[in-house]
């Protein structure tokens, strides 16, 4: 059998053929970061309360094993990150807080998460943030920060900006700037009679959050747009074109999540259009299936065509790529450890295309050659390089990370008195 070394050896010439320097594109995967949601961990609970998951978002299935405190997490996190090439980030949510005090979403600070920045400079992982509008009993009707009540606007409004110090406080202590993502579930199950005034609600509210100016290398703030939410299947208040004049106005990153449009819509086709007037993207690679489900990314078109869309038109240094699913019913450290590099390998594939040669002949007009290349392109081994990849970066090559999560499954996950 031929060694993976000796299979990325042909693959590299075969690559070369067309031009693409597989050395080039090894380089540039090692700078890209993929930002890891905490919370696929233990099913968006987080350790605030004990409250329901709200805010039409929802997650099935209850496969054994959910980490259920802090440490569990991160155990479970260092297993994923060491089952995926390269350095990465972990996007944290307010509710995973880590501190013994009893403390609200509208008092956290900075030092009820220092411990995740300290597990974070040991790992040499970045952080990322997320205030969160959801599964607290402030959420109310259905409303968040666009609710008719200024009590309740009010408390979300000091979430929002203690969030804001928390995400500072990360990109600060870490040397990496910490994008800060601000999504809200409010809308109407039914169709309502004003979706003017929530909306002038939601800016005014985001307004005020964002009065306070921060520095741009310490956090980013984005914003996530989307259509339709379990019990706001009528009117959500954030809708992308909401959130397409509020981020382009007020030099927000603007988050595209891949779940949250028409189902037959994409985000792949609008990331070019956006780069030519925003500060910047946040990215959440996600999976729907009929609608917003949050499965686990896997290698089909639409992954595909991000990766294109990114690397062809030079975006990866304005893009923040963070993942967004949630599925309970696998083991969820192979859930992170399948998206993730799915993600990955998405962008690899897009770099081992001849870009330049491509967009040449399609400025000729020579569209046959164009389809002609794609497609044979799909037959090149593009394995032999991802798997030399994963082997230089010391983490196991094709399914071995399988039987490593499954070791982790007997002796870690099924140990826990969760199932
Ligand atoms: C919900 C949004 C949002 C959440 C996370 C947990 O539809 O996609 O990004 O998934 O904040
Ligand atoms: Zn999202």
């Amino acid at each position: 059998m031929r060694t993976v070394e000796q299979k990325y050896a042909e693959a590299k010439e075969k690559y070369a053929t067309l031009g693409v320097d597989t050395e080039a594109v090894l380089k540039k995967m090692a700078a890209v970061k993929i930002s890891m949601h905490v919370w696929q961990g233990d099913d968006v609970k987080g350790f605030l309360s004990e409250d329901e998951l709200s805010g039409g978002i929802s997650v099935t299935g209850n496969y054994p094993g959910a980490a259920t405190n802090p440490a569990e997490l991160r155990a479970d996190l260092e297993k994923a990150y060491a089952l995926i090439p390269g350095k990465h980030k972990l996007n944290l949510h307010a509710i995973y807080l880590d501190t013994e005090e009893v403390v609200d979403l509208d008092e956290i600070e900075p030092k009820h998460f220092e411990k995740w920045v300290t597990w974070a400079k040991e790992q040499g992982v970045g952080l990322d943030f997320n205030p969160t509008f959801f599964s607290h009993p402030m959420y109310k009707d259905g409303f968040t920060l666009a609710h008719p009540d200024k009590t309740v606007r009010d408390f979300w409004i000091e979430h929002g900006k203690r969030s804001r110090k928390i995400a500072e406080y990360f990109g600060k202590e870490l040397g990496q700037v910490c994008v800060n993502n601000f999504w809200v579930p409010d809308g109407y199950k039914d169709n309502p009679i004003d979706r003017l005034a929530p909306r002038k609600r939601l800016m005014d509210s985001l307004d005020e959050i964002f009065s306070e100016k921060l520095e741009k290398k310490y956090t980013l703030d984005a914003v996530e747009s989307k259509l339709f939410g379990i019990g706001a299947e009528a009117y959500t208040v954030g809708s992308h074109e909401f959130y397409m004049g509020y981020g382009l106005t007020r030099n927000k990153l603007i988050c595209m999540d891949a779940g949250h449009f028409h189902p037959t819509e994409v985000i792949s086709n609008k990331l070019s259009a956006l780069s030519l007037f925003s500060e910047g993207m946040l990215l959440h690679v996600s999976r729907p299936i009929r609608w917003d489900s949050d499965h686990v990314v896997i290698m089909d078109d639409e992954l595909q065509e991000i990766g294109r869309e990114l690397v062809r038109n030079n975006l990866l240094t304005k893009t923040h790529i963070g993942l967004d699913f949630f599925d309970a019913t696998i083991n969820r450290v192979a859930a992170w450890v399948i998206g993730t590099r799915n993600t990955q390998k998405a962008l690899m594939k897009a770099m081992l295309e001849p870009t330049d040669y491509l967009k040449k002949i399609e400025l000729q007009g020579d569209f046959t050659t164009r389809l002609a290349l794609v497609e044979e392109l799909k037959d090149f081994p593009f394995a032999a390089v991802w798997n030399y990849y994963c082997e230089a970066n010391n983490v196991p090559v094709g399914l071995a990370w399988l039987a490593e999560t499954k070791a982790y499954e007997k002796e870690v996950l099924s140990q826990r008195n969760n199932g």
